[in-house]
């Protein structure tokens, strides 16, 4: 379905869930910074909106989106995680070789998803013009940095009930034992 014309800020189904203790990083492109900046602006909003401490969410930035997967590989490493999410912005008419960097970073932010089995959350623009990059980075079509955070928190959310509906069933079985 086309998102144009749709504010998808407005989340349908299911609620947002809240965070807990959880641990987020975030690495933030500095190219194209007054949008990146409004999507990380977007993100910690929406984390701390939903209970997510300040002192558990980890920001670094990177030059450029290209550098978003690495930047996310060392947020994994050494701040230990339970979500990391990516936030860039590549424009279309003004990146001649907007493929190749659209294409390696989903490419490695999707390898890092399986790698450390983790939300690595895409959370980056691609669009045509600098207007339609403005008009979601807190413009008429919403914030995509609060997307990619809601997008954490649901993963999480969605990890911790599997962990707890396997957590009952070992309960379970144990009291069969008995
Ligand atoms: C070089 C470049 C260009 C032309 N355009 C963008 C862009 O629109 N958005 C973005 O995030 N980064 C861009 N970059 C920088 C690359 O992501 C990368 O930082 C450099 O190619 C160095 O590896």
């Amino acid at each position: 379905m086309s998102s144009v014309n749709k504010n998808l800020s407005i989340v349908e189904g299911s609620a947002v869930p809240i965070g807990g203790n959880h641990r987020i990083g975030i690495v933030w492109s500095e190219w194209n910074h007054e949008i990146t900046g409004a999507l990380l602006d977007g993100a910690k909003r929406l984390l701390l909106k939903n209970g997510i401490l300040e002192k558990n969410i980890i920001i670094h930035s990177v030059p450029g989106s290209f550098e978003l997967t690495l930047g996310a590989q060392y947020l994994a490493e050494y701040i230990e995680p339970d979500a990391v999410i990516c936030l860039g912005c590549v424009i279309q008419g003004e990146t001649r070789h907007f493929e190749f960097i659209c294409n390696a970073v989903a490419n490695g932010i999707t390898k890092l998803n399986m790698d450390f089995s983790l939300p690595f959350i895409f959370g980056v623009l691609t669009p045509d013009t600098q207007q339609q990059a403005i008009d979601r980075a807190g413009g008429k079509h919403g914030n995509k940095g609060e997307e990619a955070a809601i997008t954490a928190l649901k993963m999480l959310a969605l990890r911790d009930r599997i962990e707890d509906e396997i957590d009952f069933d070992d309960d379970f079985f144990d009291l069969d034992d008995d």
